[in-house]
Formats: C-alpha cells, sequence, structure tokens
C-alpha cells in the first residue's frame, strides 16, 4: 500500500463522523480511547509467554511490584482507559456483578459502555487468539450517572459493536450501523490502520462448522441433527462441512466473518440456556455480522431482538452465514427439546 493511502482508525472515525453533522465527537473519542486500551492489552498479551520469567499472576515483577492475570489487568486498563474523558455515564463488564458508574470527580457523557475485557481465557497460556469485545449505547435516563436501565437495552438500540482480536496480528473491527471495517495494528509505529474495508461475508460462504462437539450428548435432537448434517451424515445427504473450533469466540466468529459459515454455541442439558452472555458476546458480534450481510440468531429469532433482563444473562448463538443460521433454525424448530 503507497504511504499516502494509509488510513489511521482515527482519521477513518473523522472521517465517517464528518458524515454526520450533528455528531458531537463523543462517539469518536470513545472509540479513540478503545483503541489505546487495546494497544495497552496486546502489548501484555504478546508477553504472556514471558510468564515465568518477568512473572505475573499473585507474584512480584522485576520491580518488586505485585503483577497481574491478564484478564484482571485488562479490565482496569479498559476502565482507566474509559472513566474520565466525560464521554460516558457508566460501563458494564463480564468481570464486574453490577453497574460501574463514573466516579463524581469526572464529567459523565451520555454513552453506556458494556464489555468483555479479555474473552477466551482459557487460552491465555497457550498462545491460542484471544479478544476484547465491546458495545456502546446512548443513556435512555435524563441526568444521572446511568442506571441498570440504560444498560439493558435491546440490541437494534446498539450504537457501535466491535471487538479486538489478539492473534498473529491485533486487529480492531467495529460497526456502527454503517456496514464494518477492520483494522490491523501496525507495532512499528503503534496505530491501528485500515486493512479490511466494508468487510462482507463472503457469497458463496465458505462451508465451514464451529462448535464444541464434545457436547453432542447433551444437546438437542435437533441439534444433533443440524451437526450431522453438516458431516454429511444427515437424510438429506449434503456434502461434508470442514470444522474448525478454538474455543475463543472472536478468533471463532472473525474466522466466519471473513470466511463465512456458521459458529454455534447452542444451549445444552449443562448450559439449558446457553453459555455465552447477550450483553458482552453475542449482541456486539450480531450486530458485526448483520452489518456484514450475515444473521446472528438464538436458535429461534433474531439475537438483536431480544430485550435483556439481566446484565449477565446467557444465551444460545448463532452467527454467520445467512442460508446456514436459517437452515439452524429450521433444524432446531423440528425438534428443539433438550435430553431428559
Ligand atoms: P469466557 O468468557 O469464560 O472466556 O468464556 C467464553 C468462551 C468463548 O470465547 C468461547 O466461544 C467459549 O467460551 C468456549 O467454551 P467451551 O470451552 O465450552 O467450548
Ligand atoms: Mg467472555
Amino acid at each position: 500500500m503507497a504511504e499516502s493511502a494509509v488510513i489511521t482508525i482515527d482519521r477513518h472515525i473523522m472521517e465517517e463522523e464528518r458524515k454526520h453533522p450533528e455528531a458531537t465527537g463523543r462517539l469518536s473519542n470513545i472509540l479513540t480511547d478503545l483503541g489505546l486500551a487495546a494497544k495497552l492489552i496486546q502489548r501484555e498479551v504478546a508477553k504472556a509467554g514471558l510468564v515465568d520469567i518477568l512473572g505475573r499472576a499473585g507474584r512480584e515483577n522485576v520491580q518488586g511490584e505485585d503483577v497481574q492475570k491478564l484478564d484482571v489487568f485488562a479490565q482496569e486498563v479498559i476502565y482507566n482507559a474509559m472513566d474520565h474523558g466525560g464521554n460516558l455515564c457508566c460501563m458494564v463488564s463480564e468481570e464486574h456483578e453490577d453497574v460501574i458508574p463514573i466516579p463524581e470527580e469526572f464529567p459523565a457523557g451520555d454513552y453506556v459502555l458494556v464489555f468483555d475485557p479479555l474473552d477466551g481465557s482459557s487460552n491465555i497460556d497457550v498462545n491460542v487468539s484471544i479478544g476484547t469485545i465491546f458495545s456502546i449505547y446512548r443513556k435512555l435516563s435524563s441526568g444521572g450517572r446511568g442506571t441498570r436501565e440504560d444498560c439493558l437495552q435491546p440490541g437494534r438500540a446498539l450504537v457501535v459493536g466491535g471487538y479486538v482480536v489478539y492473534g498473529s496480528s491485533t486487529m480492531l473491527v467495529y460497526s456502527s450501523g454503517a456496514g464494518v471495517h477492520g483494522f490491523t495494528l501496525d507495532p512499528s509505529i503503534g496505530e491501528f490502520l485500515l486493512s479490511h474495508p466494508n468487510i462482507r461475508l463472503p457469497e458463496p460462504p465458505q462451508r465451514y462448522y464451529s462448535v464444541n462437539e464434545a457436547y453432542y450428548q447433551r444437546w438437542s435432537l435437533g441439534q444433533r441433527r443440524l451437526v450431522d448434517t453438516l458431516k454429511g451424515m444427515g437424510d438429506k445427504g449434503t456434502k461434508p462441512f470442514r470444522s474448525r473450533y478454538i474455543g475463543s469466540l472472536v478468533a471463532d466468529f472473525h474466522r466466519t466473518l471473513l470466511k463465512g459459515g456458521i459458529f454455534m454455541y447452542p444451549r445444552d442439558t449443562a448450559s439449558p440456556r446457553g453459555k455465552l452472555r447477550l450483553l458482552y458476546e453475542a449482541v456486539p458480534m450480531a450486530l458485526i455480522c448483520e452489518q456484514a450481510g450475515g444473521r446472528a440468531s438464538d436458535g429461534e429469532g433474531d439475537i438483536l431482538d431480544i430485550v435483556p433482563t439481566d446484565l449477565h444473562q446467557r444465551t444460545p448463538l448463532y452467527l454467520g452465514s445467512r442460508e446456514f443460521v436459517d437452515m439452524a433454525e429450521e433444524f432446531l424448530r423440528e425438534a428443539p427439546d433438550l435430553p431428559g
């Protein structure tokens, strides 16, 4: 790419904002602050393999300071990057029981930040991709520092959804309802550069399915028949799909977005409502998936239509190419019950 064609994330956000003359710049500030938090987290994630040398998690580092686990570190980095800008009224995090208000010493803004600081924690220690997931909503209540109701809005009210994947390179992908844009961190200059403008799920999609198949026995008959069919074993005699499962939602979804296919985390007898969290994990991915031409369902209907009642509510999740998510819903409708 020619030097002159390089578009940094800040420039991209600024240019998007110019299309909306009524914009206050608050949203851009939030995204810029999140970009900084992502770089700080990336720096630590990249050192994860050096833990034994440098020390972490309950041990002291070389300066004699206590060092933290990476997910706790990520939570604090995001909180500290976002608390003082005057853009947010409150935050909620997968790592925190309740709403986190902006401290009184700082001005409160009109937006709510919902985030999962470091998703895929079982993959941290084994050098496999992990990620940060975020959502931004407009505050509903007037005045004050944000309430639970401000955080419990349906996905259709989402203003921005995005994620950062810490993989072989670090990428930030977001949508503000006008397409999906992906930026890759250039470590030599410390900037996220536009590398994937206007991402669309490929048409026709590649035939990948992604699910933790070890739970097969716990699934409904509909879910089992669906996966049998994807493996080419069903009545309908389809050719087998290819299977990929990393166990980090961000990485599994990122592949699905770029290649097509279907990611599934069904409900099962151990997690009758599903494992993944509606607010922190499902909704932002659902916005991106829809904006890229795909579908996101809980197995019965669109994820973005669900009105949450609990901050940490779980949901089954089906994400990816429209035709495969439609097909999943069809199988589930026919035999939805979990084994007794
Ligand atoms: P976490 O929030 O504890 O990290 O769990 C979420 C992760 C997702 O990234 C991933 O899709 C899923 O859990 C994997 O779960 P399983 O090990 O049951 O397949
Ligand atoms: Mg998580």
